[in-house]
């Protein structure tokens, strides 16, 4: 009886070991380079009919803004009310959604003329936004994406995200990439792509390199900030008060 549980032990502990295969870490090459606002401490960015849209953090001194790529003019701006700290957007429609950090409130903004049409609330922290063809994704600092309905705002379920079985936290900006999630993780200089069904992390993408060469002194200057244009199959990184923006490709893993 011991033994054969003995024999059913290992028997499970070696079948596991053979299962647990490392999560692929995936290079990158810069393909262009931009100049970004040194002064936009980036917490949200998406890329919308030929312009980046950006949202900026740090108490009265959040903002959302429409930038140029080529040369990162600053086109448009308008300022959050300034007792909140400005975290990630998302285009829903002809609207911009907001987050903010912990005051649990975000607002819907008209993107052509920036006024604000509305606010919602939410429990907990608001990091990250991106959205599909029908639900809003929103990370909250955990290891958790909230799925929420795009028109209410209402959560309709949560993914775990996982790495070989662990919870992967600090998720921060986010984007949806051919049927992926693409997340930042905070304080970290990797992205991590994310299965939205099964919330597995699929793969790495380490930018080590890039971050030691772009971002400033500061530990508050992150990466942060992934921006995908469909059309052209362009994705786009930079990082809080980065002096620049990079369009990167993915290399496959060595
Ligand atoms: N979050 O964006 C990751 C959610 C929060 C970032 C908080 C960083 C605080 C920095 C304060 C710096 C003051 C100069
Ligand atoms: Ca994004």
């Amino acid at each position: 009886m011991i033994r054969a549980a003995l024999l059913l032990f290992l028997l499970v502990a070696t079948g596991c070991s053979a299962f647990a295969r490392e999560t692929p870490v995936y290079g990158y090459k810069v393909v262009a380079t931009y100049p970004h606002d040194p002064g936009a401490f980036t917490q949200g960015l998406i890329w919308l009919d030929g312009k980046l849209y950006e949202s900026t953090g740090l108490n009265r001194r959040s903002t959302i803004r429409e930038v140029r790529l080529e040369d990162g003019k600053v086109l448009r701006s308008v300022s959050l009310p300034s007792r909140y700290f400005g975290e990630g957007i998302v285009d829903w429609g002809d609207e911009i959604i907001s987050l903010t950090w912990q005051h649990e409130i975000g607002f819907r903004w008209k993107r052509g003329d920036f006024q604000q049409t509305a606010a919602f609330h939410y429990p907990g922290e608001g990091w990250g936004l991106t959205r599909d063809k029908s639900h809003v994704y929103m990370s909250d600092g955990t290891a958790q994406i909230r799925v929420l309905d795009p028109l209410t705002m209402a959560e309709r379920k949560r993914i775990d995200v996982t790495d070989n079985g662990q919870p992967v936290a600090s998720l921060n900006e986010l984007e949806w990439v051919k049927g992926e999630i693409f997340a930042n993780v905070w304080m970290t200089t990797r992205i991590a792509r994310i299965d939205p069904k099964s919330g597995r992390v699929k793969g790495w993408i380490d930018l080590a390199p890039l971050v030691r060469e772009a971002a400033p002194g500061s530990d508050d200057a992150v990466l942060n900030g992934i921006a995908y244009d469909e059309a052209r199959d362009r994705l786009f990184v930079t990082g809080k008060n980065w002096s620049k923006l990079f369009e990167i490709d993915l290399l496959q893993p060595s």
